[in-house]
């Protein structure tokens, strides 16, 4: 595989060779395959799609339609009906928790990692406090594992739904997906998995892990930004009441009242985002082109490299995994010291991208007594050579910074 020619392939990347773009798990940069996509459908297709009887407008259905069997295929869905596009991963969760969580009772027990990125911790919130559910929480180790003891503690004859990451954006440790939703099975509870962080990283199969729901957001798998992605179970999503509500979702309306649209349309309302969809599916076949095999095994391959490099930095502390492969890809660390925001701004100047802060898992980093790290994420276009960077400028910190070494 020729990583050098696969990265030529991304336009802001070959424009920018100054920039060391290492916040993959905030969003990737874009294929231009799939920038193409995006603007053959406005060029080519354009019309609202599922109205129109004219031909144009059928082409723009037919487009659309023909990604979400795309999307279903990367997923393995039993079918395209279980497959609903929404604008992100926090919209997909948001919908599951108001409509499946509207079958909530007083009592009912919603269980949750504390790896949790928000989007799959305050829907749930919300959910609890409308229906009178209680939120309960699952605790991970200092180094983000979850036991499959853990879970089972947790378990109860009242939970009714867990709801858990595949991969922590913060700390990039995976749950046992498949374990923990036979789990919540075996207790009567559907398992809600939050994909985000998992599917831009490593095969992810809805039958295979036998999920209920999975989430995920297209701009993290090389698409554009303003689609994602939820798989329901289509016995599930058939049972759930609509979240968003107004054009397309109808089947027949009354001035007092309305029925629905058959699955998937009845999750959604309004007009659709046809060309964040089209370009979905032209990521999808990009990533399958190269190869999902080839993505982690390229992927893995600079884990080591970054594990190695950052493992080395003088008074750099990293969380979460002993040893590279339990990253993804995903390194977050303290420098003694420096405040994770005057970290990522000195690395700014060097023109290397991480993120700081609380990565939108403020539980979680209460959990670990961090209340703010820097964090760098790895995808298969990056280069040992701007781990360099990373590293090198690390280094620089804390002389940056005023002390002595
Ligand atoms: N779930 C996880 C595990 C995430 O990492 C994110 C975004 C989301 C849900 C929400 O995705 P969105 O596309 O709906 O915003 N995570 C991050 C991050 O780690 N840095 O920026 C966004």
């Amino acid at each position: 595989m020729n990583w050098k020619e696969i990265r030529r392939d991304f336009p802001l990347l070959t424009q920018h060779p100054d920039i060391a773009y290492l916040d993959n798990a905030a969003t990737t940069q874009k294929p231009a395959r799939v920038l193409e996509a995006c603007r053959d459908f406005y060029e080519e297709r354009n019309a609202n799609p599922l109205r129109g009887l004219y031909d144009l407008s059928q082409r723009a259905t037919e487009a659309y339609e023909q990604a979400r069997e795309t999307v279903a295929g990367f997923v393995n869905a039993h079918s395209a009906e279980e497959i609903v596009f929404t604008r992100n991963a926090t919209e997909s969760l948001n919908l599951v928790a108001f409509s499946y969580g509207s079958t909530l009772r007083p009592g009912d027990e919603i269980l949750v990692s504390v790896l949790e990125h928000h989007s799959n911790l305050i829907p749930w919130q919300q959910a609890a406090a409308r229906t009178g559910a209680v939120l309960k929480f699952i605790p991970c180790d200092p180094e983000g594992r979850i036991t499959e003891a853990d879970v089972r503690s947790a378990l109860t004859e009242r939970t009714r739904v867990v709801a858990m990451t595949q991969v922590s954006n913060v700390l990039g440790v995976e749950n046992d997906i498949r374990r923990f939703a036979r789990l919540a099975h075996e207790a009567g509870a559907v398992f809600v998995c939050d994909g985000a962080q998992s599917v831009p990283h490593l095969p992810v199969d809805v039958q295979a892990l036998d999920v209920d729901f999975l989430a995920f957001s297209g701009h993290k798998v090389y698409a554009p930004m303003g689609i994602g992605v939820l798989y329901g179970r289509q016995e599930l999503l058939d049972r759930m009441p609509p979240f968003l509500t107004g054009g397309e979702m109808i089947e027949y309306v009354t001035r007092e009242s309305a029925t629905w649209a058959e699955l998937p349309h009845k999750f959604e309302a309004g007009t659709v985002n046809a060309s964040g969809a089209v370009g979905l599916a032209a990521a999808i076949d990009y990533c399958r082109e190269i190869g999902l095999e080839q993505i982690v095994e390229r992927e893995n391959a600079l884990s080591r490299v970054a594990f190695e490099a950052l493992s080395a930095v003088p008074h750099l502390r990293l969380l979460g995994a002993k040893e590279a492969e339990g990253h993804h890809g995903i390194f977050t660390f303290t420098l003694e010291g420096a405040h994770p925001h005057d970290i990522a701004e000195i690395l700014s100047a060097d023109g290397v991208c991480v993120r700081a802060g609380h990565h939108c898992a403020q539980v979680l980093m209460a959990h670990l007594g961090t209340p703010s790290t820097a964090r760098a994420s790895l995808s298969f276009y990056n280069t040992e050579e701007e781990i360099g960077r990373l590293a090198e400028s690390l280094r620089t910190v804390r002389r940056r910074l005023g002390y002595a070494e």
